[in-house]
C-alpha cells in the first residue's frame, strides 16, 4: 500500500435509513488480495487489499442485496480479482472490466458468463496513461454484440473535448460520479449543466450518482454535494445509478464512514419511488436484465 493510502473504514455505522428490498450498490470495488491477484505492473496507484468477503460483509451490513463490481485502474487489464468475485457471489453481483483491444471472443465470452455486463473506459490521467480513442470505440462495438455496455470515467473539465466520442459510442453509456462536477460552482454553472444537457439530449446515457466523499468540499454529511445529485435523481429517474465505491481509493481529504453514505440516499432521492428506481429498478434492469425485482 502507498503510504499515503487511506484504508477503508474498519468499522461502518449502521444506516440510519433502510434500502428496499432488493438494493444494489452499483459501483464498488474489490482489490487483491495482492499476493492471490498482484496489482498491474502499471498502476498509479497500490491500494490496501480489500478482498470479496469485506465487500459482502458491508453490503449485508448496510442493508444491500447485490453489487455492481467495477473493475479499477490499479488491476489494469487483469479481471481474474473481479471474475473470482463475480463467480463467489453467484447472482448477487455483476461485473464491469476493463479490457485489452485484443483480449479473445472466448475470453469475452468466460467474462460475460461470470457475469461481466459492461466495459470501463477510464479518461481520469492522474488513473490511467491515455488510449486512443479508435481503440475504445473498437472494444465498444465488440462488447455491445453481447448486450453490455459502456461505463466511462472522466473528470468535468474533459467533458467539452469527449462529448462528439461519448456521443459516438453504441448502446447505453453509464457516466461515473456525475462526471466529477467541481460542486464550488454550483448546479447552475456551465459546465455542469454541459453534462445534463448530454443526459437531457442522449437518452441512451445514464449517470451513478455516487461520490459525495469525492466531491465535497465541506465534507460530510456533504451538504454541497446533494444539489448536484438530486437533480438528475429528478430529472432522470429511471437512468441513475447508486453506488458506495467501497473501498474509496485515493481518498485524500477523508475516508467516509459507509454507513453515512447511505444516508445520503434519501436527501437526493427523496419519494419512496424513486429510490425503488435508483437503487433497485434501475440496476436490475441495465445489470441483471429485469424490469422488477
Ligand atoms: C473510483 C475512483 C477512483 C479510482 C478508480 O479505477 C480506479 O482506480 O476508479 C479515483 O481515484 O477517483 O471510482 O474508484
Amino acid at each position: 500500500m502507498d503510504a499515503d493510502y487511506r484504508p477503508f473504514h474498519p468499522s461502518p455505522s449502521k444506516p440510519a435509513y433502510t434500502p428496499p428490498e432488493g438494493s444494489v450498490d452499483a459501483h464498488c470495488h474489490v482489490f487483491g488480495p495482492a499476493d492471490t491477484f498482484p496489482y498491474a505492473p502499471e498502476r498509479k496507484y497500490t491500494p490496501s487489499d480489500a478482498p470479496k468477503e469485506k465487500l459482502f460483509a458491508l453490503r449485508d451490513h448496510l442493508g444491500f442485496s447485490r453489487n455492481v463490481i467495477v473493475q479499477a485502474s490499479c488491476h489494469g487489464r487483469n479481471n481474474d480479482a473481479l471474475v473470482d468475485a463475480l463467480l463467489a457471489a453467484g447472482d448477487l453481483a455483476r461485473g464491469v472490466a476493463i479490457v485489452d483491444p485484443d483480449i479473445s471472443d472466448d475470453e469475452l465470452r468466460k467474462m460475460d458468463k461470470a457475469g461481466v455486463r459492461a466495459v470501463r473506459f477510464n479518461f481520469v490521467k492522474r488513473l490511467v496513461d491515455a488510449t486512443p480513442r479508435d481503440v475504445f470505440l473498437g472494444i465498444a462495438e465488440r462488447v455491445v454484440k453481447l448486450g453490455w455496455h459502456i461505463v466511462v470515467y472522466f473528470e468535468a473539465p474533459d467533458l467539452a473535448d469527449l462529448i462528439p466520442f461519448l456521443k459516438q459510442l453504441p448502446g447505453i453509456v453509464v457516466v461515473d460520479h456525475m462526471g466529477r462536477p467541481d460542486v464550488s460552482k454550483g448546479v447552475d454553472h456551465k459546465d455542469f449543466q454541459q453534462f445534463v444537457s448530454l443526459l437531457a439530449e442522449n437518452e441512451n446515457f445514464w449517470t451513478k450518482v455516487s461520490c459525495p466523499e469525492r466531491l465535497t468540499i465541506q465534507g460530510p454529511p456533504y451538504d454541497d454535494v446533494i444539489p448536484f445529485a438530486r437533480l438528475l435523481v429528478e430529472s432522470f429517474p429511471d437512468r441513475v445509478l447508486w453506488g458506495t465505491d467501497w473501498p474509496h481509493p485515493n481518498m485524500k481529504s477523508h475516508m467516509p464512514d459507509d454507513g453515512m453514505l447511505v444516508d445520503v440516499i434519501p436527501r437526493i432521492a427523496v419519494s419512496e419511488p424513486a429510490q425503488r428506481a435508483l437503487l433497485v429498478e434501475n440496476p436490475m434492469r441495465l445489470y441483471w436484465n429485469k424490469n422488477e425485482q
